[in-house]
């Protein structure tokens, strides 16, 4: 390279970096409060520095001043009665944050920590990951404050009732379409539909997916995250020369993503030591029996603790971080956000940890994701690792237009194939732009173009 190239070139770069710099210090003004809307632009943003360097015009055309702000946020007030006829106020989202690939796609959370950071940093991600699927959606999220855990299921129902009265109004086939998240499973899904249907007056199976299979529902939605990120791990494993086989793997959590990769995992020869919920963890060195952990969550007495009753040499340990304690080969955090910080990091690659694998959003601090990328284990970000959910979700969305439903085996089948071109373009991404095998910024960066290209084409909107 000649030296006015590299000067050109190191003044792009300075140019991009300042740039960068610009937009997020303007974001951190314009949201002061919403930590965790602002961790996750920190690392998007910081991850399109070379990009931005190559393409200026995504600088000229203000593609990221656009993208950071939602196309459409909406909040509103979710009044219900409780069995003891008591009025009850909770707080529902919808951030429609961008629909440059299709309509806006993306979950519901119903749980008490929902606010409004943490809707827009789980919408702000999907963009991002549903671009990554090779889908035609784009990116949104949102919830509620409502806890369905301690309520019964009518007041779930009148809840569902009631979120959707308004919701309504904002969604459908082909504007925005959500699905279950933490605390949103096929029973919410199922109360939302019925009062969408009744509102519209119309059956529009494709306003959610997650449904029930009576209705409209995807085989293999279900499974879907928790398979698709021990898919996307395979993938990394084979890369190197290695398998699940033999190898030792905790998963946090206990809910729709750990039980089924607990469940892909054992099926590929690993041996799931723990699992845990927000009250604890449970370590059986035997390995995990996941019938037991299926049948607490069936029977609503879904407390992790239960499961030493029927295997006495389990051990329950208080305090669900224990769990990072517990030297394995592969971990697969899939509960929350932040449940990995840099002492947490720490003890897993001090126990000798080779792979990292996020099934939840945002599992591990800033802190932790640069400790794991900079020591020498394989290390899976969510937007690309937990892609497989949502990607099945378009999948539903496919054969509620066509009115068709495929096998189980023929939705695996795609499943496999996106969680392979996932990792596939991620890694390509990753080496063309300057950071060879990081799969963080191989994922941002191969999600982002997309998305870029799209929302150039149409036009300052
Ligand atoms: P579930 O509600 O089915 O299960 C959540 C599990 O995580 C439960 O075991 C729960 O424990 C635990 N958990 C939730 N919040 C906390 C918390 N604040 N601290 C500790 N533990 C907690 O949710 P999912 O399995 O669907 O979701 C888990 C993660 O995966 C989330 O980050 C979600 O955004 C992400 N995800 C989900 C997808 C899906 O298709 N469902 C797709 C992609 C990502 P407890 O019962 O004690 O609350
Ligand atoms: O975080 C996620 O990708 C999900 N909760 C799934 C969203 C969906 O639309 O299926």
């Amino acid at each position: 390279m000649s030296t006015i190239e590299t000067t050109l070139k190191s003044d792009k770069q300075k140019k991009a970096n300042q740039y960068i710099e610009k937009i997020y210090n303007a974001t951190e003004q314009r949201n002061p409060h919403e930590s965790e809307f602002l961790q996750a632009v920190k690392e998007i943003v910081d991850s399109l520095a070379p990009v931005l360097a190559h393409h200026p015009q995504y600088m000229d055309s203000g593609i990221l001043e656009r993208l950071l702000e939602p196309e459409k946020s909406i909040s509103f007030r979710v009044p219900w009665v409780d069995d003891q006829g008591k009025v009850q106020v909770n707080r529902g989202y919808r951030v429609q944050f961008n629909s440059a690939l299709g309509p806006y796609k993306g979950g519901l959370r119903f749980h008490p920590s929902v606010n409004e950071s943490i809707v827009k940093f789980l919408g702000f991600e999907q963009i991002f990951k549903n671009s990554l699927t090779g889908q035609p959606i784009g990116g949104g999220k949102g919830g509620s404050d409502f806890d369905p855990k301690d309520k019964s299921d009518m007041e779930v129902m009148r809840f569902c009732q009631s979120f959707m009265t308004e919701l309504y109004k904002h969604i459908g086939p082909e504007t925005d379409v959500p699905a279950g998240d933490v605390g949103v499973n096929a029973r919410e899904i199922g109360y939302m539909f019925g009062q969408y249907k009744k509102m519209r007056g119309a059956f529009e199976a494709g306003v959610l997916t997650g449904k029930g299979l009576q209705y409209g529902g995807s085989l293999a939605r279900t499974e879907a995250t928790g398979y698709g990120l021990v898919y996307f791990v395979r993938e990394m494993l084979e890369d190197k020369g290695f398998d699940f086989n033999g190898k030792t793997v905790i998963v946090s959590g206990s809910g729709n993503v750990s039980i089924y990769a607990m469940e892909k995992a054992a099926e590929y020869g690993a041996k799931v030591v723990a699992c845990s919920d927000s009250d604890g963890c449970i370590y059986d060195e035997n390995g995990i029996d996941l019938a037991t952990i299926k049948e607490l969550k069936e029977t609503g007495d879904d407390r992790v603790s239960a499961y030493t009753d029927k295997h006495p040499n389990a051990q329950y340990l208080e305090d669900c971080s224990n769990i990072w304690s517990i030297p394995c080969d592969i971990a697969l955090p899939c509960a929350t956000q932040n449940e990995i910080d840099e002492e947490t990091a720490k003890t897993l690659i001090d126990n000798g940890v080779k792979v990292v694998g996020e099934g939840a959003n945002m599992p591990s601090t800033t802190e932790a994701v640069d400790l794991f990328l900079d020591s020498d284990i394989l290390f899976a970000p969510a937007k690309a690792a937990n892609a497989g959910g949502v990607a099945v979700s378009s999948l539903e969305m496919s054969q509620n237009s066509s009115k068709l439903m495929w096998t189980f085996e023929d939705v695996d089948e795609k499943l496999k194939e996106i969680m392979k071109n996932i990792y596939q373009n991620s890694i390509q991404a990753a080496s063309d732009y300057g950071t060879p095998g990081n799969l963080v910024s191989g994922a941002n960066i191969a999600g982002f173009i997309k998305v870029a290209d799209a929302m150039n084409a149409q036009g300052i909107i």
